[in-house]
């Protein structure tokens, strides 16, 4: 009786408009049809509340997303996102082909391990009055290994012609990228990935500029 009433009950994603990895959660909801309710968590405001002791006991590592789903609270988006995949039904996130499979997940990689977490908020904030080049140059060598990568690797989407985890991952890198004026025209293939990506319904009606906590200024 309890596990059915778990799993009847939405999805809580506690995160933030503009945080990368809460968006990437977003899209993989979408992406697969699922209906989920949005508990914000500002980074900012109150010194962060990422940082308040109620929201540690969700995610010890304070940093969003967390989400509580059947039952139980995961954090990490790419677990997550897998932990979706592996649950739901609808489109896969990562494709049943071993290789396939395994490209996703090194383009996923670079980007959840090699890119995000040396421009995310809390490391921007150590580095003080160089934060901007710092996030440039690291945004800028992980694209320059993921660039040719992707040359490869891509169709229409980042792995073949079937959305992705990896997508998932691409589309709210490259806001961020942007968001640091990252020049990218040296990116044509991202670019242009990014901007296919875009016109999907899951990565559009997902966009930071139109959640629930987006101030009025930055809504469109
Ligand atoms: N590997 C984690 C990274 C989570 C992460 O870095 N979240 C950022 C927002 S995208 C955050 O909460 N930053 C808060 C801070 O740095 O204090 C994931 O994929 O979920």
């Amino acid at each position: 009786m309890r596990l059915s009433l778990v799993c009847l009950s939405k999805p809580i994603l506690h995160g933030y408009f503009r945080s990368s990895c809460s968006w990437r959660v977003r899209i993989a909801f979408a992406l697969k049809g699922i209906e989920f309710d949005q508990v914000p968590v500002n980074l900012i405001k109150d010194g962060g509340q990422q940082y308040s002791e109620q929201y540690k006991t969700l995610n010890p590592m304070q940093q969003v997303p967390a989400v509580e789903i059947d039952g139980v609270t995961l954090s990490q988006s790419l677990a997550v996102i897998q932990y979706i995949d592996e649950t739901r039904p609808g489109l896969r996130l990562l494709p049943a082909d071993p290789q396939k499979r395994a490209q996703v997940r090194m383009i996923s990689d670079i980007i959840a391990s090699g890119i995000q977490p040396l421009q995310n908020l809390y490391v921007i904030q150590k580095i003080g009055t160089e934060k901007v080049q710092w996030a440039q140059h690291f945004i800028n060598r992980g694209f320059q290994a993921l660039e040719p990568i992707l040359k490869q690797t891509a169709g229409k989407y980042c792995v073949g012609d079937e959305v992705s985890m990896a997508d998932i991952c691409l589309v709210p890198q490259v806001y961020n990228a942007e968001r640091f004026k990252v020049d990218m025209d040296q990116f044509p293939t991202i670019k242009r990935l990014n901007q296919t990506l875009l016109e999907i319904e899951a990565f559009n009606t997902t966009h930071p500029s139109c959640q629930p906590d987006t101030p009025a200024d930055l809504q469109k």
